[in-house]
């Protein structure tokens, strides 16, 4: 006997087993009418139809990935079936975070471009960037990735606020002020670090009104969620200099990027690689593989979202 998973892309999966028994890994598009579990990945949708289509003895989805955007969480209740996630992103993506703060203020990629094309002459100046120390940091949600850029900022003396429905026990030690208003949080901030889920609550939450509300020139840093900006009214802001300039590592319609964007030296461009280090993917298989075990053996995964 063996058990069946399926999985939405070819994974570099161990040979593995649950119940004593050998798990046998088949693509989605080939189907198997016995199939128990889905490994999904944060780049593959799971939509309705897709979660309709699977065979009744599914009862989990495992996604390779903290955020489960990706998956209709509702078709997927609705149907009994459980999602498990692998939160173990947290560091990385907040290490990243960071260096997309830093790139974007000190101009990095400008800069690096700028020595690459020779411009570099005894008399050239390369356009002043902004200071990162001591400046104004606003967190937009304060979960565990949030939390992780406070820590990264208490080193660089910056003075930190965050927005989230309520205050966090957490806030106080690592010198964060609640503020309730999301518009207040933006006009305070020198520098804007988003790490909020994507829902529809929150998609296009940062739109034209609330990017009209930034200090003008700051800093926009977004490793969440593409989707969270709306991409078109950002581009309107970096032309009009009303943000100054950005760091991005997710994007609206990814892999696709608003060509405007790739043409605007005060901004800086991540192809979604904050969970991309060795380590952090190997963290991420080890708990998605975890996560499919334990519920193949005890009818519940170790990470369960729905
Ligand atoms: C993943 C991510 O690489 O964990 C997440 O939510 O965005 C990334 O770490 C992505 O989901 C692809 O699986």
């Amino acid at each position: 006997m063996t058990i069946t998973v399926l999985t939405v892309r070819s994974l570099p999966l161990p040979p593995l087993k649950a119940r004593g028994e050998d798990i046998r890994i088949v693509p989605l598009s080939e189907g198997a009418a016995d199939a128990e579990v889905l490994i999904a990945t944060g780049t593959d949708p799971v939509g309705a139809a897709t979660i309709a289509a699977l065979p009744k003895s599914v009862g989990l989805i495992a996604n390779f990935g903290v955020g489960t955007d990706n998956i209709d969480l509702d078709a997927a209740a609705a149907r009994g079936i459980r999602v498990s996630n692998t939160p173990v992103v947290t560091e990385d993506t907040a290490d990243l975070a960071f260096a997309l703060i830093l790139a974007a203020t000190r101009r990095i990629a400008a800069a690096d471009r700028y020595v690459r094309a020779g411009q570099w002459t005894a008399r050239a100046a390369f356009p002043l960037g902004q200071r990162v120390h001591g400046a104004r940091l606003g967190i937009v949600g304060f979960g565990a990735i949030g939390q992780a850029v406070a820590r990264r900022a208490a080193g660089f003396s910056m003075k930190v606020s965050y927005w989230a429905r309520s205050p966090k026990d957490e806030g106080a030690s690592l010198g964060a002020a609640h503020v309730p208003d999301l518009g207040e949080l933006v006009a305070g901030s020198d520098i804007v670090s988003i790490h909020l889920p994507l829902t529809s609550q929150t998609r296009h939450l940062f739109g034209a009104d609330l990017l009209g509300r930034f200090k003008p020139g700051a800093v926009l840093v977004n490793t969440g969620r593409g989707p969270l900006i709306d991409e078109a009214a950002l581009v309107t802001a970096l032309e009009a200099g009303t943000i100054g300039a950005a760091g991005l590592d997710v994007f609206e319609h990814e892999p696709q990027v608003d060509p405007h964007l790739l043409t605007m030296d005060q901004v800086v461009l991540a192809p979604h690689i904050g969970s991309a280090t060795g380590p952090c993917r190997a963290d991420m298989a080890a708990r998605a593989i975890g996560n499919v075990i334990a519920f193949l053996e005890t009818g519940e995964p170790r990470d369960r979202v729905v």
